[in-house]
């Protein structure tokens, strides 16, 4: 069975850190280590897309960040359970010139391709909208603001224009709002203190973003701190210290779970929506298929991984009782049980407390 699809679109301005993000994000996940501790690890599916991203990081090692993105791309990662030998989820990826967001395009064949683009990260299942975290420390609140109203100017704006070539846009479904370059902030700063801000002082911006996405649902209760790596004002930088970045595939991996959750719940007041209701578990039951072949009934499973990922557990359960039976799980052979509890630890320990906070 081919994997699972799942689209994530990264949305941010030029100069918000996202491709420095993709190097060290796949950096992390492809090192031995990691897959010793997360029981998983992704690959590229293209490997001269892979030796490209990793050549990224080895320029970032000698102090080196990468020009200003120029193009559209797209990345696919296979994220392999441990010991299995076929992928459970192919992640695709974008990077694109953030500029594509604030001005207008150079030429002709430019705009095809942002019109384009900025069509398929519309389409993703996730969204992770990225605050710039020095422009956010240098500029404050009023920053915050800017990027909401800003961005909802040019949703809408897309949504028209694409309507008016007889295109319908679309939004991701889930949403992360991510700040970066978090390394700038002082070392107890955590997404909840995130969070605080943001609903504290920008709450109008909010809400009108989250209309114009129409994700009132969806929008503005996921935060995240993330610092792909450490860079001082004055300091050399070190690649060697990030934060959020592995915490960012559970976080992904777990909204798309409670997105189909809520689409389920949704559907079942609906009672006569019997077909949505398994549609949105469709998903997840092909990446429960793909894991395991031999599988009792299919939606047993599917409830198992609900009860299992639920935000009560997420809530309550301990990293190392996580571990432990993340520990169990791989001496009896389950390995997908080994990939959610350890994702699951990974929102948990000490890393993801201060990465990752949900308000609600
Ligand atoms: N302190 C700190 N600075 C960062 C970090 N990531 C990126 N930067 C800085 O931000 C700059 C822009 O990062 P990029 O990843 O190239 O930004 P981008 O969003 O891809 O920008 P465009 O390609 O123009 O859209 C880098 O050159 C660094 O100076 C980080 O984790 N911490
Ligand atoms: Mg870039």
């Amino acid at each position: 069975m081919p994997p699972l699809d799942l689209h994530v679109a990264v949305f941010g301005a030029s100069g918000a850190g996202k491709t420095v993000l993709l190097a060290a994000f796949y950096r992390a996940q492809t090192q031995p280590a990691f897959q010793q501790e997360y029981a998983y690890k992704i690959q590229a599916v293209n490997k001269a897309q892979g030796n490209r991203l990793l050549g990224r990081f080895y320029r970032l090692e000698e102090g080196t960040f990468p020009e200003g993105s120029t193009r559209f791309d797209e990345i696919e990662f296979d994220f392999f359970p441990r010991d299995l030998p076929e992928p459970a989820v192919r992640i695709h990826w974008y990077d694109y010139p953030g500029r594509w967001w604030e001005e207008e395009p150079v030429d002709a064949d430019e705009r095809d391709a942002m019109r384009e683009g900025l069509l398929r990260l519309g389409m993703s299942q996730v969204g992770i909208l990225l605050a710039d975290g020095a422009k956010y420390r240098s500029e404050g609140t009023a920053y915050i603001r800017w990027l909401f109203e800003h961005f909802a100017d040019e949703c809408d704006r897309l949504r028209r224009a694409s309507a008016a070539a007889g295109d319908e846009v679309s939004f991701p479904r889930e949403w992360i709002l991510a700040l970066s370059k978090a390394d700038l902030f002082p070392p107890d700063y955590s997404a909840r203190d995130f969070e605080r801000e943001v609903c504290r002082d920008a709450d109008e911006q909010l809400a009108k973003l989250c209309a114009v996405l129409r994700a009132e649902r969806a929008f503005g209760h996921r935060f995240m701190l993330l610092s792909s790596v450490a860079a001082p004002p004055d300091a050399q930088v070190d690649p060697g210290t990030s934060l959020g970045v592995r915490t960012l595939a559970p976080a992904i991996l777990v909204s798309t779970v409670e997105g189909a959750v809520r689409e389920a719940q949704a559907a079942r007041k609906e009672k006569s929506a019997k077909e949505t209701f398994f549609e949105g578990l469709r998903d997840l039951v092909q990446f429960v298929d793909s894991v395991d072949d031999f599988l009792p009934k299919r939606y047993q499973i599917v409830s198992k991984i609900l009860r299992f990922v639920s935000l009560k557990d997420l809530a309550t359960a301990r990293v190392d009782r996580l571990r432990k039976a993340r520990e169990d799980a791989l001496r009896k052979g389950d390995t997908f049980k080994a990939v959610l509890t350890g994702m699951v630890a990974a929102l948990r320990n000490d890393e993801g407390l201060r990465a990752y906070h949900q308000n609600q």
